[in-house]
């Protein structure tokens, strides 16, 4: 028998009736994701004026990685951290805007859940009213049993152990993409409800696509292999549908939801644009590995031109890969130029 389409039931009900068919669920991990859904809806707000208040533009200062930090990049680490820190599921969390992990104050229970997030991805689209998002990773520690304080240890771990991952893109609207293992699910904010209904069921990604996305413009910075990725994709050639069609936003959470939904290949490779960030801009933790959960779950495929992101381990909390990211087919035509398998 088909299986009754759930389109329009509100996020909260989708979060209970996926706790209800797993029987070991004690509750915690919805609690959890519905706290996020609040900041978020707190962040949507607050993009959506940011053109009207003195929020927009830059603070003048750097974070650890030498971008410019925004003002709402500001305020939506803020928003996450303030809102989940109380939760009681969360033993500590990690941000891209934190060198450091942050721990959980003391007053506050602890659970066994680690969240991993970039408060505000694209942060040099908030000016020009360009999409941005919120990227978020579920681990649990390593050592549950463990009374000691969270260490590194716990939370440095490969992606294939995510228990859940998403994003919020902040775009034309406000939606939601998650997925704890069973399926890709999409929402979107309805505004007069302030409620995440489902739109997007159980969405996968096409195999194959026509859509490359990189930011070409730093072809003199990458290695023959990478450029040999570009040339191929651009070729005509009408068996293949080539040449591809580009599409580079700039966001990666807008460039990757496109691809999502249409099929297509995200790529931002390692370059020698900037001797201090050569594998590339990306960060493993907080935007490749939730991201490589989602498309993996849609069908699609994520490497860094060798491995599996998830199979990565990370040697730090910031670590940077570069990344290959979509339609599976096209994700493995990109790793087989990185290995030389075709020339
Ligand atoms: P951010 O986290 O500082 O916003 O940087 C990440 C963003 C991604 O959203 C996007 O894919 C990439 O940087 C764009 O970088 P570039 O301008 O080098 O193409
Ligand atoms: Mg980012």
């Amino acid at each position: 028998m088909k299986k009754k389409s759930k389109v329009g039931i509100t996020i909260t009900q989708h979060l209970l009736n996926q706790q209800r068919e797993n029987p070991e669920a004690t509750g915690s991990f919805t609690k959890l994701l519905n706290e996020l859904i609040v900041a978020a809806k707190v962040i949507s707000r607050e993009v959506n004026k940011a053109g009207l208040a003195d929020i927009l533009g830059p603070t003048g200062t750097r974070n650890i990685y030498d971008d410019e930090v925004q003002k709402l990049d500001i305020f939506a680490n803020k928003v996450i951290i303030e809102r989940m820190q109380h939760v009681g599921e969360l033993c500590c969390m990690g941000s891209e805007e934190n060198e450091n992990l942050i721990e959980i104050p003391s007053q506050y229970p602890k659970g066994d859940y680690i969240l991993m997030f970039d408060p505000l991805d694209g942060s040099s689209n908030i000016d020009v009213n360009v999409s941005i998002g919120t990227i978020f990773g579920i681990y649990k520690r390593k050592n549950p049993d463990s009374c000691s304080e969270i260490s590194l240890s716990d939370v440095l771990q490969k992606g294939i152990n995510q228990v859940a991952a998403g994003y919020f893109l902040y775009g034309s609207s406000t939606m939601m993409v998650y997925t704890t293992g069973h399926g890709v699910h999409g929402f979107t904010l309805f505004p007069s409800i302030g409620e995440f209904l489902l739109s997007h069921e159980n969405i996968k990604i096409p195999e194959k696509s026509t859509i490359y996305s990189v930011n070409e413009s730093y072809y003199a910075y990458w290695d023959d292999k990478t450029r040999a990725i570009v040339d191929y994709f651009k070729k005509v050639d009408k068996d293949t549908g080539r040449p591809y069609t580009a599409r580079y936003v700039g966001s990666l959470v807008a460039d990757f939801h496109r691809n999502l939904l249409k099929g297509g290949i995200f790529m931002y490779p390692a370059d020698r644009k900037d001797p201090k960030k050569p594998g590339g801009k990306l960060r493993l933790m907080v935007e490749a590995n939730p991201l490589a959960m989602v498309v993996r779950e849609a069908g699609g495929y994520a490497s860094d031109g060798y491995v599996p992101i998830l199979d990565i381990d990370p040697g730090f909390l910031h670590q940077r890969t570069p990344l290959y990211i979509g339609s599976k087919k096209d994700v493995e035509i990109a790793e087989a130029f990185m290995k030389g398998e075709r020339k």
